[in-house]
C-alpha cells in the first residue's frame, strides 16, 4: 500500500512528505489547514466509503446471481415473479434515507461556508488576466495574500475581465470570481504555513499561470507584516517601487523587462519612443501616455497587440503611477 502510495503521488507531483504526512489525503489534497477542511473531507470519505460499499456489494451479489441462477437447461421456463413488495419498499426506503441523510450534511455544510462571520477580517481580492491582487484595509495592494491564523477571514472578490475562480486546496475553498459584482468566499486557517492558490476557471491563454500563494501567520506576526509591507514605497526609490509594482501588481504577465515582446509591449526602450496605434495614429510615449496607458488601456491599442489589458483605474494612485514612470523610464538597453 505504501508502494503505491509513493508512486500515485509521485505521478501527481505531490511531494513524499505530504503523501505520508496525511497518507492517502495528500493524493488528492493537500493536508487539511483550516477549520471547515476536516467537515469537507468527512463528507467526502462518508460518500466515497457509501459508494465503495455499494459497488462492492452489487458486483459480488450480481457475479453470485449469475453462478447460482444461470439457466441450466434452455427450453426451462423459469418461475413468473411479478412482484415483492417487502424487497421493493427495502431497496427504495434505504437508498431515500442515505441520500436524505447526505442532502441534510452536505447542505448544512454549504450553508456554514455560505454565510462569513460578522466578526471576519475583510481583504478585496481583484482576478485580471492573468494574476490576484489583494488590497488590505490599510489599502495596500499585494499579488500574495497573506491572513492570521485563528480569525475567519473573507476575502470580497470581483474581476476586471473575465470570470476567474477562486481554489484554495488547503482550506477546502473555492469560489467564483465575476466582472461586476462581488462574490465572497470565506475561511478560518488554523496552521501557519504556505499554501498554493489556483484560478479554477479556465479564463483565457495564461490561465495556468495564475497561480499564487496563501501565507499563513500567526496574529502579531502577520500585523508586523503589514505594517512593514504598507509602508514599502517609502522605503524605496521610485525607480525600484516601479519595478516592485510591476511584479506585484502582475504587470510582468504581459510586459517584460528583458525586451522580448509577450502579451503586451515590452517596457525596453518605450519611454520616449514613437508609438503607432491599430486606428493609424502615433504619439510620442511621455509620462502622461504611460499613466493614459495603465488607466485607460483601451483608449489606444498599440498596433500589432490585442486590447486585452485590463485597466487599473482606482487601483493605481499619483505616487504609484510616478514609481512606475520612473521604472519604465530607466529601462533603456543601450
Ligand atoms: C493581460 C495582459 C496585460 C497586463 C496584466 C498589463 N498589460 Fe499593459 N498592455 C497589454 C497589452 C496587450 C498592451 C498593448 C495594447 C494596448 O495598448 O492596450 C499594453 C500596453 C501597455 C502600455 C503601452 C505600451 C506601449 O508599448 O505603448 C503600457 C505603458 C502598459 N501596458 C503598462 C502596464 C502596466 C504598468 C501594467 C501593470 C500595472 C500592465 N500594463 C499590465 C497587456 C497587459
Ligand atoms: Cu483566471
Amino acid at each position: 500500500m505504501n508502494l503505491f502510495v509513493e508512486l500515485v503521488a509521485r505521478l501527481l507531483g505531490v511531494t513524499p512528505a505530504m503523501a505520508s504526512d496525511n497518507a492517502l489525503r495528500g493524493l488528492y489534497l493537500p493536508p487539511e489547514a483550516s477549520t471547515s477542511a476536516g467537515h469537507i473531507d468527512w463528507m467526502f470519505d462518508v460518500i466515497l466509503w457509501i459508494c465503495i460499499f455499494f459497488f462492492v456489494l452489487i458486483v459480488v451479489l450480481m457475479g453470485l446471481f449469475i453462478m447460482r441462477y444461470r439457466v441450466k437447461d434452455p427450453n426451462a421456463e423459469g418461475p413468473r415473479i411479478y412482484h415483492n413488495t417487502a424487497l421493493e419498499v427495502t431497496w427504495t426506503a434505504i437508498p431515500l434515507g442515505i441520500v436524505v441523510v447526505i442532502f441534510w450534511l452536505g447542505f448544512k455544510g454549504y450553508m456554514d461556508l455560505a454565510v462569513p462571520p460578522a466578526n471576519a477580517y475583510e481583504i478585496q481580492v481583484t482576478g485580471q488576466k492573468w494574476s490576484w491582487s489583494f488590497t488590505y484595509p490599510t489599502g495596500h495592494v499585494d499579488n500574495v495574500l497573506h491572513v492570521p491564523t485563528d480569525r475567519p477571514v473573507t476575502l470580497i472578490m470581483t474581476s476586471t475581465d473575465v470570470i476567474h475562480s477562486m481554489y484554495l486546496p488547503a482550506f477546502r475553498a473555492k469560489m467564483d470570481v465575476f466582472p461586476g459584482r462581488y462574490s465572497k468566499l470565506w475561511f478560518d486557517a488554523d496552521e501557519p504555513g504556505t499554501y498554493p492558490l489556483f484560478c479554477a476557471e479556465y479564463c483565457g491563454t495564461e490561465h495556468s499561470s495564475m497561480i499564487s500563494e496563501v501565507v499563513v501567520q500567526e496574529g502579531p506576526e502577520f500585523d508586523e507584516w503589514l505594517t512593514v509591507a504598507s509602508n514599502i514605497l517609502a522605503t524605496m526609490t521610485p525607480e525600484e517601487g516601479g519595478k516592485y509594482l510591476w511584479e506585484k501588481r502582475g504587470c510582468n504577465q504581459c510586459h517584460s523587462v528583458d525586451g522580448s515582446a509577450g502579451i503586451g509591449p515590452t517596457f525596453v526602450n518605450l519611454f520616449g519612443a514613437q508609438r503607432a496605434f491599430g486606428d493609424g495614429t502615433t504619439t510620442v510615449a511621455d509620462e502622461n501616455y504611460i499613466r493614459k496607458s495603465i488607466l485607460e488601456p483601451q483608449s489606444q491599442i498599440v498596433a500589432g497587440f490585442d486590447g486585452v489589458m485590463p485597466t487599473f483605474q482606482g487601483r493605481f494612485n499619483d505616487e504609484e503611477l510616478g514609481a512606475m514612470i520612473a521604472y519604465i523610464k530607466s529601462l533603456t538597453s543601450s
